[in-house]
């Protein structure tokens, strides 16, 4: 470039205002956009096609099971119906058997005579986080709750569980019941201390009658869980 040029495109450069560089997240009066909602995650967008899923279903009975991975969840649903119901739960080794953290999950609902079930992840992990199982899982289309607990309670079993007690007491439903999984590795003295040790949450739900004591291995509880289901449905 001469020098010419230069002391020209200089001249110009000081007189011509530039046009100013506009931050692209900035509206034209420069005020910040409205902060767009990320898209729901796979996971989210699973627990809403339950909700459309259970819309469309004609079976009132509905029953949800909850908790931790491995807590026992499939295994109580598969105690509870027999091993009848369609399509049965998956039981497995993982940790985690029941992923709706990636696209197309089946129906998510097992039928059982006139009842309905459905199996859920277990929560509080990092493809299942408890946020967002809160924030859209559709609790308020289900009658009942199945909270299932092993050896130990979370922060995130104690966060779901008040959520739940607090919808239950805003709108009267879903109804929730607390099981204490894996029991077969329970000595009688335990059971009492259990009991105590859960005795915040169990007050949140009406007390030790919603609490259950089950193992899939001795099929201890299972009786009590169905007179559960059925009692509920008729006091509904
Ligand atoms: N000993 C014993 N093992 C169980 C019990 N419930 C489940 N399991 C085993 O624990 C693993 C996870 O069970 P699953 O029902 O898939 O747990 P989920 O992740 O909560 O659905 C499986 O290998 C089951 O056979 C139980 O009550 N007692
Ligand atoms: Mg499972």
């Amino acid at each position: 470039m001469g020098f010419f040029t230069w002391l020209r495109d200089k001249v110009i450069s000081i007189f011509v205002p530039q046009s100013k560089s506009r931050d692209p997240w900035s509206n034209d009066d420069g005020s910040q956009h409205e902060e767009i909602p990320p898209p729901p995650t796979p996971f989210e967008q699973n627990m809403q096609s339950l909700g459309r899923n259970l819309d469309a279903l004609s079976v009132e009975r509905r029953i949800v099971v909850i908790g931790r991975p491995g807590a026992g969840k499939s295994s109580l649903i598969r105690a509870i119906t027999s091993g009848d119901s369609f399509p049965q739960p998956y039981i497995g080794p993982e940790t985690d058997a029941t992923n709706w953290s990636s696209k197309n999950l089946h129906s998510g609902v097992s039928l059982y005579r006139n009842w309905a079930f459905v199996d859920t992840p277990g929560y509080g992990t990092t493809l299942h986080p408890t946020r967002e199982f809160l924030s859209c899982f559709p609790f308020q289309k289900f009658s009942i709750v199945f909270a299932v607990v092993s050896e130990k309670v979370s922060k995130d079993d104690e966060e779901v569980i008040s959520h739940i007690s607090t919808l239950q007491e805003q709108h009267g439903t879903p109804k929730l019941v607390l099981v204490r999984g894996r029991s077969d590795g329970l000595s009688e003295g335990d059971r009492p201390r259990i009991s105590i040790d859960l005795s915040d949450k169990l007050a949140l739900i009406g007390g030790t009658e919603q609490l259950v004591f089950f193992s899939a291995a001795t099929l201890e509880g299972v009786d009590t869980l169905r007179e559960k289901l059925i009692a509920l449905f008729t006091s509904h």
